[in-house]
């Protein structure tokens, strides 16, 4: 019989789907009773509440005069071998490669064989990271060390292989959302705030870097405002919020818009939207993507990285290549010009998101992945 575990997990604590997930499953592990240890530089933003099974311990980077730059790689290296070693912990699970890969790898050699590492490639460590020359030999052992590694779609999986040759077995684990939070939330009251009953609402989320395409975002509303009584609400904040700014006024659509900056009631917020928009250049996964299926909301998008993986184009969504905005603009009119056939796409979403990326189904490949690792199978 599978017994409870010592699982370490090492994220980016801050905003971003890695630590979502990373966090998340932390949360679902710690209540099937393993015990959990965070081993992070700050508290992953969606802990939330006391859980008896949950211990974070925070990485302290030593800053003594003659470091020119605090050595966080190490600190996070020493703190999870002394984790491990006083917790007993079974497992090491770091999502990102780059650095927790390779401090995990550092760890092992600390603490011994008897840790095992898991590592989970979220995408940039890969698509962007991995792409510098400098850092390929790195990532490459961190993961050939590692003694499981996981990718968060078909596609990374077949990049992370041609970016650094490496023929390793790495496993397939989608990314998943906690169903008692994500469900199609009554958000009349607060949607009306934003727009009139017969007016169609498309919404964005993202950290509004280059790679999420904004500007497509506003291309693809102006296209559709010119046809549908809509508006566009913005959430989310990042580098390119201020030319996407301006890029509104330039456009005098300005009135159609809302931002509505960084929120942590997702599954609320995204309730508001009729459709979800996601244009990106690059998305291994787009978790944020499941989050809206999830809720009901259709996503009109690219295809790109792990995209068509999640969203079935005409079932779950609509894809169109990268840079189409003339296309998914059409795919959003077609959208809201046809009730029944956004009902069934809302159908479609629910069913897609609670059957194929169940909370429960994806927590157990990790657990099975973790007990095949220590030979518990
Ligand atoms: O690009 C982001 O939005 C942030 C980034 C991260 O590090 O959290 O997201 C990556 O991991 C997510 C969780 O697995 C995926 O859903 C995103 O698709 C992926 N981003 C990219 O591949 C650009």
């Amino acid at each position: 019989m599978n017994q409870h575990l010592k699982i370490g997990i090492t994220c980016y604590p801050s905003l971003g789907g890695s630590g979502v997930v990373a966090t998340e499953l932390g949360k679902l592990l710690a209540e099937k009773g393993h015990e959990v240890h965070f081993i992070c530089h700050g508290v992953p933003f969606r802990l939330g509440s006391f859980h008896k099974n949950i211990i974070y311990h925070e990485i302290e980077v030593s800053d003594y005069y003659v470091f020119r730059y605090p050595p966080y790689d190490l600190s996070l290296a020493t703190k999870m071998a002394q984790v491990a070693k006083t917790e007993n912990l079974d497992i090491l699970h770091v999502h990102y490669a780059m650095p927790h890969a390779v401090c995990a790898f550092l760890a092992k050699q600390m603490v011994g064989d008897q840790l095992k590492v898991v590592t989970t490639l979220h995408g940039t460590d890969i698509t962007v990271l991995a792409q510098d020359e400098s850092l390929k030999d790195l990532i490459r052992l961190a993961i050939n060390e590692s003694d499981a590694v996981t990718s968060v779609s078909r596609d990374l999986i077949k990049e992370t292989r041609e970016v650094l040759d490496i023929s390793r077995d790495i496993d397939l684990a989608y990314n998943f959302v906690d169903e008692r939070v994500y469900y199609p939330r009554p958000c009349l009251e607060c949607r009306d705030d934003f727009a009139a009953p017969e007016e169609k609402v498309l919404m964005h989320i993202s950290n509004f870097r280059p790679v999420k395409r904004v500007s497509d975002v506003i291309d693809i509303f102006e296209k559709v405002t010119r046809k549908i009584p809509s508006k566009l609400l913005l959430v989310g904040e990042g580098p390119d919020l201020p030319k996407i700014q301006c890029k509104i006024k330039e456009m005098g659509i300005s009135d159609k818009v809302h931002f509505l900056g960084k929120q942590d009631d997702i599954a609320h917020v995204i309730s508001m939207a009729d459709v979800l928009l996601l244009p990106s250049e690059k998305e291994s996964f787009g978790l944020v993507a499941l989050e809206a299926m999830a809720c009901g909301v259709p996503t009109v998008g690219s295809v790109a990285g792990g995209i068509p993986e999640l969203v079935t184009h005409g079932d779950s969504g609509f894809l169109a290549p990268i840079g189409d905005t003339d296309q998914m603009a059409e795919y959003c009119i077609s959208l809201f010009s046809d009730d029944k056939l956004a009902e069934r796409m809302k159908k479609a979403c629910l069913d897609r998101a609670r059957n194929d990326f169940s909370s429960d189904r994806i927590t157990s490949i990790y657990e099975a992945i973790y007990y095949r690792v220590l030979n518990r199978e």
